[in-house]
């Protein structure tokens, strides 16, 4: 007889239940060796300036001033990229973005139209000194008008306390939203991440977590002299728009998905600002 386990490869009664309660599920190896190796090598490629895209957001350690600065498209051939968004008008990240795992569970737990607020690589290089705070992925600073539940997380190195892997507080997101702001004050820290009820998500490269976007998380420094990369997507309700300008976002699952065969360059008026 089949367990429940089996009844949905993609996502089960069971999985669903403890993604429900904990804020989190570790999805093992999504991608394959080869796939795996094909994502590190674009997203350097795009580091590198080897493969372009006009309308990319991109936030970089500039190696000339020492400090962060944001730059559309490519600017500067280093591997010291912190944060690179719009992902989904490549086409190797789009399917791995539509991988048939995911759309099970985002059927399920967004529905049948799902568009993605970002798609995210997120990069600790090498002997990065920086740690990022107590957050939810919630907030004002994401300006719009629904809030999503849904993130999946996905290690491109392998991650843990040596190289600012991420930490979380279970079952955290069953507090609803903290805050308005990205970050915990002090006093929420102390209530809400006490010492004791935090475990660090140790992954191997390759390996999916589905975390729970009002899920307590924070990652560290990596003192490491290899990059710790990782690409992070959040997918939510097709119908959900800026509340500034009334933008929707890139759709992914259900009628005018975006087909990596024919994905186009993603248009100026969706990267005018930095949401999230
Ligand atoms: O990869 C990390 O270090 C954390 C990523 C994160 O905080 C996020 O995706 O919101």
């Amino acid at each position: 007889m089949a367990t429940d386990d089996n009844k949905d490869f993609g996502f089960s009664e069971k999985q669903r239940a403890r993604f429900l309660e904990h804020g989190y599920l570790r999805l093992g190896h999504v991608l394959t060796e080869t796939e795996l190796s094909a994502l590190q090598q674009r997203i350097d490629e795009i580091m590198m300036g080897q493969v372009c895209y006009q309308h990319m957001r991109m936030q970089l350690l500039d190696p000339e001033s020492g400090q962060l600065r944001r730059t559309m498209g490519h600017e500067v051939a280093c591997l010291a990229y912190r944060r690179i968004d719009d992902l989904e008008q490549d086409p190797l990240f789009l399917a791995f973005i539509q991988h048939s795992r995911f759309a099970s569970i985002a059927r399920n737990l967004v529905g049948q139209h799902v568009s993605v607020f970002r798609s995210m690589f997120m990069n600790k290089p090498a002997h990065w000194n920086q740690t990022l705070p107590w957050h939810q992925d919630v907030g004002v600073g994401w300006g719009i008008d629904t809030n999503p539940i849904m993130t999946m997380w996905t290690a491109l190195d392998s991650a843990g306390p040596d190289n600012g892997g991420m930490q979380i507080v279970p079952g955290s997101h069953r507090q609803g939203i903290i805050n308005d702001r990205h970050f915990l004050a002090e006093d929420e820290i102390d209530r809400y991440a006490p010492e004791g009820t935090i475990i660090e998500l140790d992954v191997e490269a390759g390996e999916s977590i589905l975390l729970h976007n009002f899920l307590l998380h924070r990652s560290g420094t990596n003192p490491t002299s290899a990059a710790r990369r990782a690409f992070s997507v959040t997918y939510m309700d097709g119908a959900t728009r800026t509340l500034d300008t009334g933008q929707t976002f890139p759709v992914v699952f259900g009628s005018d998905a975006l087909d990596p065969e024919t994905v186009p360059g993603k248009p100026a008026e969706l990267v005018e600002k930095f949401y999230g």
